[in-house]
């Protein structure tokens, strides 16, 4: 396999590195622990190693290097679509190279490999009440399959562990390639007809999801593919990415490693923003009968703050400018569905709640994240908003699943960091001013 043959020439000279690294300067002091740090979250504490994404605080996201821009313009793409193959994505995500079309397409077909849906799982799905949320049926699902797991077969019979990467990595293409599949499955369970489609094999990982959820649509073919390219990879420290860093590094496999960061995705603060504020979106359309005038959404926002809620959608842990995310997704709203009216209250509420948080005061970042706009675009194709966040998370898992295989590659150990008692903590405070004085 292409992925595997180049991953097996890259891996040597990394470790190589870090071994260099952790030789020489091993004992380099690169940041220090505030209190504040400790009770704000561990924000911009540096800890986490990814070589896969970056965020800059104004430029957003950069995958291996790449800013979103650049990698819509330079990924391969299908002869009958404007986004890329998703296929593409992950090679550079786990590579670190852009791919040409022969090696974007062969994990493409590697996928085609792996989509079908075992029974149980499905039995697994249907045993389920239609009350439950699609993110609880999809970490389930994701459970259910981890019997499925080459690494944990084979770490029992004693891969060593220098190869547990490429144990990984199967793992990584055969739970990707059914996510959709999942995912559609659960979707056509709760919402649909109580009929499911097969994948088409002539389609490729993103039209193929849009396909299974019935939408035969050519713009949200599109839709699929860039939805999934834009919420691959965010860092390691997300909640998401991190939860299934600490799994993994247990040596549990990528199933239950993903499934947990699904449960850490479905939080309102983290991935259930993007359902929460198409929620808000409808809430202000209802409150006026229409779309709101900038002066009724205005109204609108400082009632939500004012009742002690966040405005979904908008500030960012890391991002102090508005999410190029965003303004991927803002400029497809404005090629496809221009005149939808859920698309100009986007609009408006970009002009109005960016200045309604500054003079609000404490958000640090008034600006706009993905999911201000996400929710907006699937519901112009009619997808229930329930399941928003488990598309977040079919995105997430290309991130997800290659900080996975490279941890393993790496070899990182399980992760322990130390707690403190509060009265330590004062203790240490004193004996520091002590010192110092
Ligand atoms: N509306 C109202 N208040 C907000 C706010 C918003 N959109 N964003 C931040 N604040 C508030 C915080 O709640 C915090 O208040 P307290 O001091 O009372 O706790 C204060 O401003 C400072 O927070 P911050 O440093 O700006 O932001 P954090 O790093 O603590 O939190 C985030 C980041 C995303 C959780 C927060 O901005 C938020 O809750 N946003 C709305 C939910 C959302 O869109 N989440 C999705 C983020 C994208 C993702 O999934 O990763």
């Amino acid at each position: 396999m292409l992925l595997r043959e180049r991953l097996a020439q890259k891996i040597p000279a990394w470790r190589e590195a870090i071994k260099a690294l952790r030789a020489e300067h091993g004992d380099a002091v690169i940041d220090q622990v505030h209190i504040n740090q400790i009770f704000r979250g561990m924000r911009g504490l540096k800890v986490l190693v990814s070589d896969i994404s970056y965020v800059d605080p104004y430029k957003g996201i950069h995958f291996r290097g790449y800013t979103i821009p650049e990698i819509l313009a330079q990924l391969p793409k299908p002869k009958d679509g404007a986004m890329p193959y998703v296929g593409g994505l992950y090679w550079l995500l786990l590579t670190g190279d852009l791919p040409t079309e022969e090696e974007a397409l062969s994990v493409e077909e590697a996928w085609k490999t792996h989509m079908n849906l075992p029974e149980w799982v499905k039995r697994t799905i249907e045993s389920m009440p239609k009350d439950t949320h699609p993110m609880t049926l999809f970490s389930m699902a994701v459970l259910a399959l981890q019997k499925e797991s080459v690494f944990t077969k084979r770490y029992k019979e004693g891969l060593p562990r220098d190869q547990h990467w490429e144990a990984a990595l199967e793992d990584a293409l055969a739970l990707t390639a059914r996510l959709p599949v999942v995912a559609a499955f659960i979707y056509r369970y709760l919402y649909g007809d109580g009929t499911y489609i097969a994948p088409d094999p002539n389609l490729d990982w993103g039209a193929n999801f849009a396909h299974m959820m019935g939408i035969n649509d050519p713009r949200y073919y599109d839709l699929s593919r860039l939805y999934f390219i834009l919420h691959s990879d965010h860092e390691l420290g997300n909640a998401s990415a991190h939860t299934a860093h600490l799994v993994g590094s247990t040596l549990s496999d990528l199933y239950y490693a993903f499934s947990a960061a699904m449960n850490a995705l479905a939080g309102p603060l983290h991935g259930l923003a993007n359902q929460n504020a198409l929620k808000w979106l409808e809430a202000a359309y209802q409150r006026f009968g229409g779309v709101p005038t900038e002066e009724q959404l205005t109204q609108f926002a400082w009632d939500t703050l004012n009742a002690g809620q966040v405005i979904p959608g908008y500030g960012h842990a890391v991002l102090r400018a508005t999410d190029p995310r965003y303004t991927a997704f803002y400029e497809f709203g404005e090629k496809y569905l221009p005149d939808d009216e859920y698309f100009r209250l986007v609009q408006i509420a970009y002009k109005v709640i960016p200045k309604v948080l500054q003079e609000h005061g404490k958000a640090a970042n008034p600006w706009p994240n993905v999911d201000a706009i996400s929710g907006v675009l699937q519901r112009h194709f009619g997808v229930e908003p329930t399941f928003y966040t488990v598309l977040f998370g079919i995105g997430r898992a290309l991130g997800i699943t290659s900080h996975g295989v490279w941890a393993r590659a790496m070899m990182l150990p399980i992760e322990r960091p130390k707690s403190l008692t509060v009265a330590r903590l004062q203790q240490m405070v004193q004996e520091a001013a002590t010192a110092t004085a």
